[in-house]
């Protein structure tokens, strides 16, 4: 099935430190996850666009939110990343707070894509995450990133064993679908653009 979004044609609309900024109507998918998982090229990934979304060799740089349109009305939005170390806690704190007033607040938010290390999935922040998705009924969707780190059939057995600890955690009654990813061996892109295709689709735009 050919997608239905040209999702090459994303483009930068801006970075913005408070949601006062952000634009008042339409639709946008966040991308969320540990600070360091990939989430910024899986950005530049689905949109074949190279440095569209800035990465970083240097973990815990995004510090705001930035937003992308695929078209009018339809975004993509990359939030800061969580868990980085060697950022003091009072910044870290800083950028968790508009992560979750973003989360708190947003109705444009009509799905979630939650970047996980294939090698280190299930943090304490992404299953809170998972449990607050469920619980206000943003659909989500799991990326095991850099599955290129791992060979084939370590990719395939780690797809399952997250999927069987979602099963065990509460509130997770509905099939939550894990993808593995790589954007440097793009494993996984129709996937995601399949899933973005789905809930766009759902809001009739
Ligand atoms: N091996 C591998 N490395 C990746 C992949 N995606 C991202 N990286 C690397 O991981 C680091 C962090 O990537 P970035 O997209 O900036 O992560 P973010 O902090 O979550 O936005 C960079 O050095 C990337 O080159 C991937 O699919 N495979
Ligand atoms: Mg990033």
């Amino acid at each position: 099935m050919s997608n239905n979004y040209n999702y090459q044609r994303t483009r930068f609309i801006k970075s913005i430190s408070h949601l006062k900024y952000l634009p008042t109507y339409g639709i946008e998918i966040a991308f969320i996850g540990s600070s360091n998982t990939g989430k910024s090229s899986i950005l530049n990934t689905i949109t074949q666009q190279k440095n569209l979304a800035k990465t970083s060799k240097t973990a815990g740089r995004t510090r705001f939110i930035n937003i992308f349109e695929i078209k009018d009305g339809i975004r993509l939005v990359d939030l800061p990343g969580y868990g980085y170390a060697k950022v003091p806690k009072f910044i870290q704190h800083k950028w968790q707070n508009i992560v979750n007033e973003y989360l708190q607040t947003r109705t444009c938010l009509k799905g979630l894509i939650i970047s996980m290390d294939i090698r280190h999935p299930l943090k304490d922040m992404d299953i809170k995450i998972i449990k607050w998705a469920i619980t206000m009924h943003i659909p989500i969707l799991i990326l095991l990133t850099k599955a290129d780190k791992l060979t084939y059939n370590k990719q395939k057995n780690q797809a399952i064993v997250v999927s069987n600890k979602l099963k065990l955690i509460d509130n997770v009654t509905n099939d939550v679908q894990v993808v593995n990813f790589s954007s440097l061996k793009r494993i996984g892109v129709d996937k995601l653009q399949f899933k973005l295709d789905e809930w766009f689709k759902i809001h009739n735009i």
